[in-house]
């Protein structure tokens, strides 16, 4: 199996996060990527490699231009304006409010994001922008016959959509790299996202289409972050009415509950017949994590990942959440270590 791998992520580090009505320390910080890197370097899963620079072409096919033009330059305005620490959204347009850019950037933040939890940092635009090339060399690895790929992003990406970023995502690393896919040989690709939150940015994007099919295991909305999208009753639009399948789960489901929904999952993907699988994987249902109410063991991570080889997809794993920092390392090497396996005996 091979690991793609940058600092660059050390660049993007938050400091404080709006949570229960006080700041504190985030939650998505860089030893989370550190413990993943050590723990895939520690199970011997095959080279590391550190990504290639796609420029921004890959990333404007999925993105809005000047989204991406306000990502480069928020820091800038942000200091301009002649603050200290990171940039944060304290106002959002809501129902009969006008979503328009404004001048300011404490507007500008406001209009290109949808949560409080997301700061922007000097490094986070370069960060980001690594943390994309990271799945997009995951995936021309899969376009060059790798069976099994993982890309170790940071910041993750599943709530970034089109046009605004939050959930501590900036880029959607997924959706770049199943976009860079079909544009260059796939016909279909699937996406699984496994994360305990809601994919909404990578649900928004590929809504109305029927080449890329999203399929998510996540905490039930009407309880759980991101709280607006990701119910079941959100198939999908116009030619993608059916390629969009929500499979919510209440806090505190077990383990058990947990393997019948992805039972369903790999089924529906399966039947899909994807060339490639991308697999949003986050590792924050694990039982001890600080933000999340599901219940897996690491034990159960290794046959997540022995189920997800089932399906004898070329496939790759791109990094999201997970915020038990020490037992990050373990649940991720976990899937890693069971998809190689069954991945490699074909
Ligand atoms: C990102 B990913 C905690 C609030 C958490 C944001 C969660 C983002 C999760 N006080 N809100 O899907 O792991
Ligand atoms: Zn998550």
């Amino acid at each position: 199996m091979l690991t793609v791998y940058s600092n660059d992520h050390q660049l993007h580090r938050g400091g404080l996060e709006l949570s229960g009505g006080e700041l504190v320390p985030c939650f998505e910080c860089p030893e989370r990527a550190d413990l993943v890197l050590a723990a895939v370097h520690d199970a011997g899963l095959g080279d590391i490699v550190e990504p290639r620079d796609f420029g921004l072409d890959p990333l404007l096919r999925v993105h809005d231009a000047r989204f991406l033009q306000f990502l480069q330059e928020a820091w800038d305005l942000w200091s301009a304006a002649g603050r200290s620490g990171s940039a944060l959204a304290y106002s959002w347009a809501i129902r009969d409010m006008q979503a328009q850019e404004p001048e300011h950037v404490d507007g500008k933040l406001g209009y290109f994001s949808f949560d409080a939890t997301s700061p922007i940092g000097s490094g986070t635009w370069r960060a980001a922008k690594t943390s994309a090339n990271t799945a997009l060399s995951g995936a021309a690895a899969l376009l060059d016959g790798d069976a099994c790929v993982f890309s170790l992003c940071r910041p993750p990406g599943h709530h970034a959509a089109r046009d605004y970023f939050g959930g501590y995502c900036y880029l959607n690393n997924v959706a770049i790299a199943a976009q860079y896919l079909r544009d260059q040989r796939a016909a279909k690709v699937a996406i699984l996202d496994v994360d305990y939150h809601h994919g909404n940015g990578t649900q928004s994007i590929f809504y109305d289409r029927d080449d890329v099919l999203f399929v998510s295991i996540h905490g039930d909305p009407d309880q759980e972050f991101p709280f607006f999208l990701g119910r079941r009753s959100e198939t999908g639009s116009g030619a993608g009415r059916g390629y969009n399948v929500n499979l919510p789960l209440r806090w505190h489901s077990s383990s058990q509950e947990w393997f019948a929904a992805l039972d369903q999952a790999t089924a529906i993907v399966a039947d899909f017949a994807p060339d490639y699988l991308l697999v949003s994987l986050g590792v924050d249902t694990y039982i001890e994590d600080p933000i999340s109410k599901f219940r897996l063991l690491h034990e159960d991570y290794l046959i997540m990942g022995a189920k997800i080889a089932a399906l004898g997809l070329p496939m790759q794993f791109v990094l999201e959440g997970g915020y038990a920092v020490g037992d990050i390392g373990v649940n991720v090497a976990n899937v890693l270590r069971a998809a190689s396996r069954d991945s490699a005996q074909r």
